[in-house]
């Protein structure tokens, strides 16, 4: 049976939709609410904790975005999870991400997103400082990475790439100040042109987010 990679449009269900379409990757692609009360059991047998992105291949189901951009890379004997001398690197990437880049901007796109679609109380401007501050720092040290090669790790996109930009699809709502570091600027629209980054969803059914309200306004 064809495997299955539950999606939505947040950003870590996102993020794996853009890797599988990049890779054309032979997946079903299956928009889900997870958390919608009629959902939460059948994606409970899937992973504890109903997070998606869920890839589903054989009746055994594999969860997190990283782990599943690993094996679609695999079923399509793609480098785009390195491998060999380069896989060292990939992981560094991934992991300083994680913990820096990534985490910075994910607390933004809380205060300034999540919170706001999911009426989980007003934007924290202490959290948002903390956040940008993180910013500030990681992106400072990505832009002397980027300055004067266009991909993180060699010569074209790999995981590494899509996962330091998991959130910055989102900078409408987070409004970090990318242009102040014009390595990471270059490298952000370098991504916005592979057609699938820029528009996972494209021809799928994928239900908008909800709106970003201002409780205050
Ligand atoms: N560490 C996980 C995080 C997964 C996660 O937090 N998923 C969120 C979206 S970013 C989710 O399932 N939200 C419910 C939804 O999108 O409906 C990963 O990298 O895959």
């Amino acid at each position: 049976m064809e495997p299955v990679l539950y999606y939505s449009r947040n950003p870590n269900p996102r993020l794996a939709a853009a890797v599988a379409r990049h890779l054309g990757a032979p997946v079903r692609l299956v928009w889900a609410a997870p958390f919608h009360p009629d959902h939460s059991e059948f994606f409970r047998k899937l992973n504890p904790s109903l997070r998606i992105p869920i890839l589903v291949e054989n009746g055994q189901s594999l969860w997190e975005a990283d782990a599943i951009a690993c094996r679609l890379s695999q079923m399509v004997g793609s480098d785009f999870w390195r491998m060999g001398a380069a896989m060292p690197e990939m992981i560094r990437w991934i992991s300083w991400g994680k913990e820096n880049f990534v985490r910075a901007c994910d607390m933004v796109s809380y205060e300034r997103g999540t919170r706001l679609r999911y009426d989980q109380g007003p934007t924290d401007p202490a959290m948002v400082a903390e956040g940008l501050a993180r910013f500030h720092e990681a992106a400072a040290q990505l832009d002397g990475h980027l300055a004067g090669r266009d991909w993180l790790v060699g010569d074209s996109p790999s995981h590494a790439d899509f996962r330091m930009a998991t959130f910055l699809p989102f900078n409408d709502v987070m409004k970090l100040p990318l242009e102040e570091y014009p390595a990471v600027a270059a490298w952000e629209r370098r991504l916005r042109g592979l057609p699938f980054w820029d528009d996972p969803f494209e021809g799928l059914d994928a239900p908008a987010l909800p709106p970003v309200r201002d409780p205050q306004g």
